[in-house]
């Protein structure tokens, strides 16, 4: 007989209904020293407004660590622990349990207490994710897992990461004379491995803060819904991707609008198309070409029409092969596919 778990009540985060309910409270504010047109550090501003006041954070190194806690001073209003580039899942899990037993002993007043580590795609998607789909598996502790994702290890100065897009150009994988195409491998699927793979994780949602309101709301679903959750962010970054930073708005939309980036949310096993994703599934708006999105950065300036064609060939076969890209068959094509007989 399965055990059932008793998980502590949640901190119940309706909905920011629209941009005028957000409230002008800040919980990450001046003092930080991140890049101009920083996506990731707009992620940590909506990420805690979004969460409020009686909330935790820890992060695991990188940029949002170094830049924002730099010289004993500190962007943060709200308690912030840093941790270990690899251990934002084990931090998250440690800091739930010790929240939980001192609340149990009577050391602390009970009241639910948002728990948010947040961590890189080198912290994330590649060193951490043993201890973050570990801590997936407890669903007796409520803590959010956000990885934001600038697509690089940016703060050592941009190298290749398990999720940087086919092809790019970094540190590790500058393009030559004989060999242009220096990186082959295709981004890690996170959100789809984190939700098919742990179904005791009951919410994972993909966001990117160009659409701010989405994403606070994903992060308020997330915490109100409780046991381990998982989201994963899209960010724009100037200095990795190379290009001006007042187009940082501008990128992660259009990384929405050809696709390369869905918008979805898995709730308790049940998939979701979420945002302009949506509308685009729907056809109410058309996906856009992906070469829209890759010729405003330098980091693909290198690529030829022959790249453009087939990175735009692998978008294509993940919007009509795939729902969750990789991991989830898209049902209207497998019914094409299979017709009944
Ligand atoms: C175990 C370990 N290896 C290497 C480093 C050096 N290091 C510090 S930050 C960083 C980059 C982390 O990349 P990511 O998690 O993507 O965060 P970003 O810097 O991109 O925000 C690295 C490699 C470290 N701190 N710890
Ligand atoms: S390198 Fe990128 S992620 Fe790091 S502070 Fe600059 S813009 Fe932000
Ligand atoms: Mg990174």
């Amino acid at each position: 007989m399965a055990t059932i778990v008793q998980i502590d009540p949640t901190q119940q985060l309706d909905p920011f209904k629209s941009v005028k309910k957000i409230p002008t409270h800040e919980f990450f504010t001046s003092g930080h020293r991140t890049c101009q047109g920083c996506e990731s550090a707009l992620v940590m501003k909506m990420m805690v407004k979004a969460a409020g006041p009686r909330t935790i954070v820890l992060g695991s190194t990188g940029c949002m660590y170094v830049a924002n806690t730099t010289y004993y001073s500190t962007s943060w209003v709200v308690p912030w622990m840093h941790t270990q580039l690899g251990s934002s899942g084990s931090a998250a899990l440690g800091a739930a349990a010790g929240l939980k037993a001192q609340m149990r002993k009577g050391k602390m007043k009970q009241e639910p207490i948002n728990v948010i580590a947040f961590c890189g795609d080198g912290g994330g998607a590649d060193m951490g994710l043993g201890a973050i789909s570990a801590t997936m598996t407890h669903p007796d502790y409520n803590l959010l897992i956000l990885l934001y994702d600038n697509e690089s290890y940016a703060n050592t100065d941009i190298q290749l990461s398990g999720s940087t897009p086919w092809g790019a150009n970094t540190t590790f994988s500058t393009p030559g004379s004989v060999k242009r195409i220096m990186h082959h491998r295709w981004k890690k699927n996170m959100a789809g491995l984190m939700a098919v793979g742990h179904p005791t994780c009951r919410y994972v949602a993909t966001i990117c803060m160009s659409y701010g309101l989405h994403g606070m709301n994903s992060i308020r679903k997330a915490l109100t819904i409780g046991g381990p959750t998982f989201i994963h962010s899209l960010d724009p970054c100037p200095k990795g991707w190379d290009y001006d930073p007042i187009q940082s708005h501008e990128l992660g939309e259009l990384a929405v609008q050809c696709g390369i980036w869905p918008l979805y949310e898995v709730e308790d096993g049940k998939l979701r198309l979420t945002g302009r994703t949506q509308q685009i599934a729907d056809g109410k708006i058309p996906r856009k070409p992906v070469r829209d999105y890759l010729l405003r950065q330098g980091r693909f300036a290198h690529f030829t029409n022959d790249d453009l064609d087939y990175f735009q060939s692998k978008i294509d076969q993940m919007w009509t092969k795939w729902l969750i890209p990789g991991v989830i068959p898209f049902e209207k094509d497998l019914a094409a596919d299979n017709p009944p007989a």
